[in-house]
C-alpha cells in the first residue's frame, strides 16, 4: 500500500488493517465503508485535518473475485472481433492506397475494439427491445470499426467499405465521421468535433428524464453510452457538465473514457497520469467511477503484492513511461519497470520477456470489461464513467502500436499487414494478406449467426437512426390572431411579441405540452418570468424549499413536471438541450418543439460548432437570438451587441434565418416553421432574431403571408419611384422614418420593402440561376427578388442592424445599383439614437446614401447631397466605425 508518511507505530498500523479486514471478511463492502466513513467523520470532528483525496490506488476498481461469468462464448467472440479489427484496418489502408491523402484512422478503433465488441453483444439495447433503443455516442474516428461490424452482419456492402471517405461515391459511400446527415439510417449524433458528445451526452440523458418526469415518455431503464477519447477530455466541455450529471443523479448515462494515453501529437499527460486525474474529476464531481486498468493477465501478481511494492510501482510510473513499455516489450519492461524492487523482479522470475510484453490491460480484456458494464447498467442514482486503459494502435506492431505516429500512418507495407493477420490468427495467406481484403462470415458461418443472434436477442443492430414519431398537428395560424392584428397604439419590442406567442402555443391543447421553452438565466430579462408560473421550472427533484418571491404572481416555480429548462449561464449546455429535444422525435420516436431563447450575442458566436451539430443530426426547432441588433441593443456595449450572427446562420446548411419586425411576421414564419418540422417532416432549425426596441406593429397586410417566408414583402409601393429603400428588422423604423424625410424635405418617393430574410432570398436566387446557368436553352426562371423588383431599375438602398455583408447576400441578385447600410465594427455603451448614428444606419444617413444614389444616377444634382450633410448636421469627417 503507497504512503506517503512515516509509520511511527508498524504494529499498530497492521492492527488496524486487520480489523478492516475482519470487517470485510465477516460484514462484507457496506459494512466496512460505513465503518471507515465513520471513523474519518470522528477524526475530522475532532480536529484532524485529512488532505482531500479523490483517488483510488492505480488498480482495477472491480476486484476478480467481484467479476460476473462472462455471458458470452469468448473463442467465437475473438473471431469476430478480429475479424473487425481487419476489416476496419483495411478499410483505411485500402481508402489511401487508392486515394492518397484520403485519410482515416486506423489507431483508435484498434484500442477500442474490445470495449465495443462486448457492449455490442451483450450490453446495448437495439431499436425493437422491448424497453426500447440506447442512445449510443461513438467516438467519432472510431468510425472503421463501426461499418467493419455492420459490414459483418451483411448490413453494409463491401462497395461501402471500399468507398470509406468517398461520401459522393455512386455505390454510397461512408461517411468519415458519424454524420447523420449524411447517413440518416445509420449514424445518430454527430461526435466528431472533440468534446460536444459528452456534454451532449450528459443533456440527451438529462432530456430523457424531462420527457419521463413530464409524462411524456416511459422509464424503461434506456440508457445513454459515451464513447470518448482520453485526450479529448481536455476540451472544456467534455467535463463542463459533469456535475449536473450527478446533481440530476443521471444512473441512465454512462461514459467509457478509452484511454490509450495517447492523442494525436503525443501523450495526453506524459508526466502524470490522466486515468488518475479523470478520477479525481469525476468522483469530485459525483460520478461512479469504475477503473479498468489491468486485465486478468495481472490479477495474480497484484494479488500477490504483500508489500505493496508492485502498487508503488504502479503509481510512481508516469504516462510517458507507461507508453514506452508498449512499445519496447518486455525485456525493457522488466529491467525499467520491475528491476527497481528485487522483490518485484522475483515475482516476475518464471515470465518470459515475451510473457511480459503481452500481459493485457483492462480495456483489452472482454471479462473486465464485461464485469464493468454490468456494474454501470445496474448502478443506481448516479453516472458512471469507465476509465478503461487501451493500447492505440493495438496490434499494429511496428506499424504504429503506442507510437506517435499512429494518425498518419495511413498505409500498412506487406510486412505489417502479415504480421497484423498473424497477431489476430486470421486465415488467409500470404499473398491475399498483402491486398487487405474485406472479409466476413457467410451467412451459414457459425460466427455470422452468433452475431447476429445476439443482436436478436438486444432488439436489433447497430447504429440505426430511424424515425418513429407520428406527425404533430399544427393548430390554424388564427391561433396569432391578436399577434396579426396588430398592437394599434400600444408599443411592445419582437421579443414581447414572441413571449405572447409561445404563451398561446403552450396553451394549446394539442402541441402545448411538445413545446420546450429553453432559457440560459436570461428569462426576466426577456420578460419571459410569466412562463415561470404557468408552465414551471423543470426541476427533478421538484422544489425542496419556499422561494424568496413565492408570495409574487411571477415567483420562481420549479416542478418535476415544470415544462420550461432554465440552464443557468451555460449556452454550450442550454444547446446541448435544444439539440436533445430537436432530435426527439429520432431518438424518442415523440416530436419535441424546442424553442431556445439566449442572447443573441452568445449564440452562433459561442456555441456555433453545436448548432453546425444540430444540422449534422438533423434537429428540428427554433433558435431565438434576444436582444440582437448592434444598434437596437443599447447601454451594453461591445461584447453584448451581435451584428453578425445572421452571418453565420445564413453559412450554416439547413438553417432558416429571418430578422424581423413585426409580430405579424414572427407569427406567420414560426407557424410555418413548426409545419415544415412537425406536419412535413423536414429537417430544419430556424433562427430568428427578436429585439427589445418598443414601437407600435401594424396588423398584416393583406397577401403578403408567402413573400414574408421568401424573405421580401413589399411595405408601400409608389407609382415611378426613383429609388428602393430595403429595410429589414428593428431597422424598419429608421427605413419608414428616411422615406418620410426623402418625401418632405427633398420631394423623393421611395418604394419601401421589408426584408425577413437577406439568405433565404439569397438561397433561392441562387437556386435559380444555378438551374438557368445550367440549362440555357429553357425558359429562364426569375427569382423572388427578380420577380418584385424587376419592375423598376432603379437604385436599391438596404438597411440591416447587421454587418453590410448581410443585406449584401442578395446585391447580384437585385436589378440595379445597391448600396447596402450596416453595423461593422465592435459595438459601444451608448443610447440607440448615438448608436445608429456611429454605426451611420440611422434615418439621416439612409437619405444621404438614397440622394447621393439619385445623383449618381443622374436624377439630381451632387449640391443637393452636400445639402442633406449640412441639414441633418452630418459630420463628413467623423472617424469611420470600422476602425475607430
Ligand atoms: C474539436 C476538435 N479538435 C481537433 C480534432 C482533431 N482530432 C481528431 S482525433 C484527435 C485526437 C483524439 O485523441 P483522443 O481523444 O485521445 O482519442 P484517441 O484517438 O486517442 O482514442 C484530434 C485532435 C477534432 N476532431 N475535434
Ligand atoms: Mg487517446
Amino acid at each position: 500500500m503507497s504512503n506517503k508518511y512515516n509509520d511511527i507505530d508498524p504494529q499498530e498500523t497492521t492492527e488496524w488493517l486487520e480489523s478492516i479486514e475482519d470487517a470485510l471478511e465477516n460484514h462484507g463492502y457496506d459494512r466496512t465503508r460505513h465503518l471507515l466513513e465513520t471513523l474519518i467523520s470522528f477524526a475530522q470532528k475532532k480536529g484532524a485535518r485529512l488532505p482531500f483525496n479523490t483517488n483510488t490506488p492505480f488498480l482495477n476498481t472491480i476486484l476478480p473475485s467481484q467479476q460476473p461469468d462472462y455471458p458470452g462464448d469468448r473463442k467465437l467472440e475473438r473471431s469476430i472481433k478480429s475479424i473487425i479489427r481487419w476489416n476496419a484496418m483495411a478499410m483505411v489502408v485500402k481508402a489511401n492506397k487508392e486515394t492518397p491523402g484520403i485519410g482515416g484512422h486506423i489507431s483508435t478503433y484498434a484500442s477500442a475494439a474490445t470495449l465495443y465488441e462486448v457492449a455490442f453483444n451483450h450490453i446495448f439495447k437495439g431499436p425493437d427491445h422491448e424497453k426500447g433503443q440506447d442512445l449510443i455516442f461513438y467516438q467519432g474516428h472510431a468510425s472503421p470499426g463501426i461499418y467493419a461490424r455492420a459490414y459483418l452482419e451483411w448490413r453494409l456492402s463491401k462497395e461501402n467499405l471500399h468507398n470509406f471517405r468517398r461520401d459522393l461515391s455512386k455505390e454510397g459511400g461512408l461517411s468519415s465521421y458519424p454524420h447523420p446527415y449524411l447517413m440518416p439510417d445509420f449514424w445518430q449524433f454527430a461526435t466528431v468535433s472533440m468534446g460536444l458528445g459528452p456534454i451532449m451526452a450528459i443533456y440527451q440523458a438529462r432530456f430523457m428524464r424531462y420527457m419521463t418526469n413530464r409524462g411524456l415518455m416511459e422509464e424503461t431503464g434506456r440508457k445513454v453510452f459515451a464513447y470518448l477519447g482520453d485526450g479529448e477530455m481536455d476540451e472544456p466541455e467534455s467535463v463542463g457538465a459533469l456535475t449536473l450529471a450527478s446533481r440530476e443523479s443521471l444512473d441512465n448515462l454512462v461514459f467509457i473514457v478509452n484511454c490509450n494515453l495517447q492523442r494525436l501529437d503525443g501523450p495526453v499527460r506524459g508526466n502524470s497520469k490522466v486515468i488518475q486525474e479523470l478520477e479525481g474529476s469525476f468522483r469530485g464531481a459525483g460520478w461512479n467511477v469504475i477503473k479498468v486498468v489491468w486485465g486478468s493477465d495481472w490479477d495474480e501478481l497484484i494479488e500477490n503484492d504483500k508489500s505493496g511494492l508492485l502498487l508503488k510501482r504502479f503509481e510512481e510510473v508516469v504516462d510517458g513511461e507507461l507508453l514506452k513499455y508498449v512499445v519496447m516489450g518486455g525485456a525493457y519492461i522488466r529491467e525499467n519497470f520491475f528491476g527497481k524492487h528485487p522483490e518485484l523482479l522475483e515475482m516476475v522470475k518464471d515470465f518470459s520477456d515475451d510473457d511480459l510484453a503481452k500481459m493485457n490491460l483492462g480495456g483489452h480484456d472482454p471479462v473486465k470489461m464485461f464485469a464493468a458494464y454490468n456494474e454501470a447498467i445496474n448502478h443506481k442514482g448516479a453516472p458512471t464513467v469507465i476509465l478503461a486503459r487501451t493500447i492505440k494502435g493495438y496490434g499494429l506492431g511496428e506499424a504504429g502500436e503506442g507510437r506517435n505516429i499512429t494518425h498518419n500512418q495511413k498505409k500498412l507495407n506487406e510486412k505489417e499487414l502479415i504480421s497484423f493477420r498473424d497477431r489476430f490468427n486470421l486465415d488467409f495467406s500470404d499473398k491475399k494478406a498483402m491486398n487487405a481484403p474485406f472479409y466476413r462470415f457467410e451467412k451459414k458461418a457459425k460466427e455470422y449467426k452468433y452475431l447476429k443472434e445476439k443482436r436478436k436477442a438486444l432488439g436489433g443492430s447497430l447504429p440505426v437512426r430511424q424515425d418513429r414519431s407520428s406527425p404533430l398537428k399544427i393548430p390554424p395560424i388564427t391561433v396569432f390572431q391578436e399577434l396579426l392584428d396588430g398592437t394599434g397604439e400600444r408599443e411592445i419590442s419582437t421579443t414581447m411579441a414572441f413571449v405572447r406567442l409561445i404563451t398561446i402555443l403552450t396553451k394549446d391543447k394539442k402541441i402545448g405540452k411538445h413545446i420546450v421553452p429553453i432559457i440560459p438565466d436570461e428569462a426576466r430579462t426577456f420578460g419571459m418570468d410569466p412562463l415561470f408560473r404557468q408552465l414551471g421550472i423543470y426541476a427533478s427533484k421538484g422544489q425542496l424549499y419556499d422561494p424568496v418571491d413565492s408570495e409574487q404572481f411571477l415567483y420562481y416555480k420549479e416542478a418535476k413536471n415544470g415544462q420550461i429548462l432554465e440552464e443557468g449561464i451555460n449556452e454550450a449546455g442550454a444547446i446541448s438541450s435544444f439539440n436533445a429535444a430537436a432530435t426527439s422525435y429520432s431518438n424518442h420516436g415523440i416530436k419535441m418543439l424546442p424553442f431556445y431563447i439566449y442572447y443573441s450575442m452568445f449564440g452562433f458566436q459561442r456555441v456555433w460548432d453545436f448548432i453546425w451539430a444540430a444540422g449534422d443530426m438533423r434537429a428540428r426547432g427554433f433558435l431565438l437570438g434576444g436582444t440582437a441588433g448592434r444598434t437596437t441593443l443599447n447601454g451594453e456595449g461591445l461584447q453584448h451587441q451581435d451584428g453578425h450572427s445572421h452571418l453565420a446562420a445564413a453559412a450554416t446548411p439547413n438553417i432558416k434565418a429571418y430578422d424581423l419586425s413585426y409580430a405579424y411576421e414572427i407569427s406567420i414564419v414560426i407557424h410555418h416553421g413548426m409545419k415544415e418540422m412537425c406536419e412535413q417532416d423536414k429537417d430544419v432549425i430556424y433562427y430568428l432574431t427578436l429585439e427589445n426596441e418598443n414601437y407600435k406593429h401594424p396588423p398584416l397586410p393583406k397577401g403578403v403571408e408567402a413573400d414574408i417566408i421568401k424573405g421580401l414583402y413589399k411595405i408601400r409601393s409608389t407609382e415611378k419611384p426613383t429609388v428602393r429603400l430595403l429595410g429589414s428588422g428593428p431597422l424598419m423604423g429608421e427605413v419608414l422614418a428616411a422615406a418620410d424625410l426623402l418625401k418632405n424635405d427633398w420631394g423623393v418617393d421611395p418604394g419601401i420593402w421589408n426584408v425577413t430574410s437577406f439568405s433565404e432570398l439569397r438561397r433561392e436566387a441562387e437556386e435559380v440561376e444555378r438551374w438557368n446557368l445550367n440549362h440555357p436553352g429553357k425558359k429562364q426562371k426569375q427569382s423572388h427578388l427578380e420577380k418584385r423588383l424587376s419592375k423598376h431599375r432603379v437604385p436599391t438602398i438596404a438597411v440591416s442592424d447587421y454587418v453590410k455583408m448581410v443585406s449584401e447576400q442578395i446585391a447580384p441578385y437585385v436589378p440595379g445599383k445597391y448600396y447596402a447600410l450596416g453595423t461593422d465594427g465592435f459595438g459601444r455603451s451608448e443610447t440607440r439614437e448615438n448608436l445608429r448614428r456611429f454605426f451611420e444606419v440611422d434615418r439621416y444617413y439612409i437619405v444621404l446614401t438614397a440622394m447621393r444614389a439619385l445623383a449618381l444616377d443622374g436624377e439630381l444634382d451632387m449640391f443637393k447631397v452636400d445639402e442633406v450633410i449640412k441639414k441633418y448636421n452630418i459630420d463628413p469627417e467623423k472617424p469611420s466605425p470600422i476602425t475607430v
